[in-house]
């Protein structure tokens, strides 16, 4: 696509709209209180913000489970409400990308509703994928297929039949071979992209083409590794399959029909090489990276990480991606907190406390990491919270918690819910400035306050600070999409990186200071030394 598409090396806001900011007070964020925060976030210097989904919902996984795809769920507002935030995003300045769910369904969306009224065979049953069971009385499933969050990815119907879910049970798999379903979401595409919105981002799109042919081929009884686990060459039954490509190539087009295109970004956890495929400029145009969620502390992993995702994208002709946290994964000041191959559930299931986390480690090397990640080309996925250094809220009382993942797992996953908490907005008050009264969905830990917008804002070491100045410089100084290395011979501890104006960004990961190297200071992730750079600090330089 062309070099001057707006979201090529766009910072992307994610807001999770249950806890957000809520408006009308009953605990559970809204579009207007969205719309109520669009001044905070242009101040802050983002360019687009991404909403995760607030389609009409039982909220079996947070709103993953959409009842109807082209309306509002009435507890979050309306459609002119968000018509109304789309209006005040773009007299902002900033683009809105909302989130597609194409994988599968609620169990409430009327399609699957009138596939459980019909018969076996039925059209109706078509467009998502119901089978017989396997044994005699056809009492097994039809395939040793699992559950992303646990248990079988089948349930039983009343007539005998069987539909797949490759996460909860309320979130029946369509059926993409079904040119009903196909059509459908291209009304969907044009239905946001009418209203105004600039962009998609689409969920588990890896998962949408499978193998249907009869019998289902089983896979051993264990959900593939997004990474590790699912074969480069397309093979696997139900993830990263080749016909996933027609599907979107489809999508292009419509998203093309607009002026300026509409943007897409594919959630899509398979391999670097995989991955890129999904963002082709004849596809969808992105594909996030999670390799830095993955990556530990250390500068030749995260070296490798950055190599890697640039020549991936380049290969594909799509600009490269970077995510630190998202809605699905343990926030990343706790992960830098703990030991390297801290294992995330168990430390969950200690409520945070074995082992113990190094909160100040963790936040400098956050810090440090956002420098690093907003001097690098191509897009960044900033995750709300993460520009005030929220940790993950881990002693989440166990009767508190929402995520399917708990109840899959039957308590052996904690799941979600703790990067899920409430924004903190202001020092003190029932919520936080979260809502107006209302106990939150979640709730809130006591410390909340002392990390709140109120409490950062204006404070110049605060982490809120730090993005904003950040990503005013960012914005400044951008360049083209080349990196260029700094350092001579192999990296030990430190990441020098230089782009086509000049900008240097040099990150210090190991805890003893370096020297600091010649520039001009721009920005710093931590206090400096005198001529020297602390450990675990970026600093951003001009020579
Ligand atoms: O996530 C897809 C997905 O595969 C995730 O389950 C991911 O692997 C996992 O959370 C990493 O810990 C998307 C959404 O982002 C997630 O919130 C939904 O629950 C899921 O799809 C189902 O729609």
């Amino acid at each position: 696509r062309a070099a001057e598409d707006w979201w090529r090396q766009a910072v992307v806001y994610q807001v999770y709209p249950r806890s957000f900011a809520d408006a009308d007070g009953d605990g559970l964020g809204d579009i207007r209180g969205v719309t109520s925060r669009l001044p905070y976030l242009r101040d802050l210097g983002v360019d687009a913000v991404w909403l995760s989904p607030f389609y009409p919902s039982a909220l079996a996984d947070g709103g993953y489970d959409v009842d109807d795809y082209r309306d509002v769920d009435p507890r979050l507002g309306t459609l002119d409400d968000v018509d109304a935030m789309v209006a005040e995003a773009h007299r902002l300045g900033l683009k809105v990308v909302v989130d597609i769910v194409p994988n599968h369904s609620s169990d409430r969306h009327v399609w699957f509703q009138e596939a459980l009224a019909s018969p076996p065979g039925s059209p109706a049953r078509d467009r998502y994928v119901f089978r017989d069971g396997r044994g005699p009385d056809g009492s097994e499933p039809p395939s040793d297929w699992m559950s992303h969050f646990g248990g079988r990815a089948w349930t039983r119907v009343p007539d005998g039949q069987w539909y797949l879910h490759l996460f909860t049970r309320e979130q029946p798999d369509f059926n993409w071979d079904n040119p009903e379903v196909r059509e459908d979401f291209l009304t969907t595409l044009r239905f946001w992209s009418d209203r105004g919105v600039d962009g998609f981002r689409v969920d588990v799109a890896h998962g949408l083409a499978k193998d249907l042919s009869h019998p289902l081929r089983d896979v051993g009884g264990v959900h593939p590794d997004a990474l590790t686990g699912i074969p480069l060459d397309g093979s696997h039954p139900y993830f990263d399959r080749e016909e996933v490509h027609e599907i979107f190539r489809e999508w292009r087009e419509v998203l093309d029909e607009y002026d300026p295109p509409r943007s897409a970004v594919a959630e899509a956890w398979v391999a670097n090489s995989r991955r890129v495929l999904y963002a082709r400029p004849d596809e969808l145009g992105q594909a996030f990276n999670f390799e830095l969620v993955r990556a530990p502390w250390s500068a030749p992993q995260v070296h490798v990480v950055i190599d890697d995702a640039l020549s991936a994208a380049a290969a594909a002709g799509a600009s490269a991606t970077w995510v630190l946290s998202n809605h699905d994964v343990v926030r990343h000041v706790s992960r830098y907190a703990l030991p390297p191959g801290t294992d995330l559930v168990r430390w969950l299931l200690s409520d945070g406390t074995e082992p113990e986390p190094d909160l100040e480690q963790g936040l400098r090397r956050a810090r440090a990491a956002t420098l690093l990640m907003l001097a690098l080309p191509g897009s960044a996925y900033v995750y709300q919270g993460e520009e005030l250094g929220l940790p993950e809220v881990a002693d989440l009382p166990r009767e508190s918690l929402q995520d399917p993942i708990w109840f899959r797992t039957e308590g052996a996953d904690k799941g979600r819910d703790g990067c899920r908490v409430p924004i903190p907005w202001e020092k003190g008050g029932a919520s936080f400035g979260f809502g107006p009264s209302g106990e939150p969905w979640l709730p809130q830990p006591a410390w909340y306050g002392d990390l709140s917008v109120e409490a950062q804002d204006g404070v110049a070491d605060s982490t809120l600070e730090l993005y904003r100045d950040a990503l005013r410089l960012r914005r400044e100084l951008q360049g083209d999409e080349s990196l260029e290395w700094l350092h001579d011979g192999d990296v030990a501890t430190t990441l020098h990186l230089r782009r086509s104006t000049g900008w240097e960004s040099f990150t210090n990961f190991a805890p003893e200071p370096v020297p600091l190297p010649d520039g001009e200071v721009l920005l710093a992730s931590g206090p400096l030394g005198d001529g020297e750079l602390p450990g675990e600090t970026t600093v951003w330089l001009r020579r």
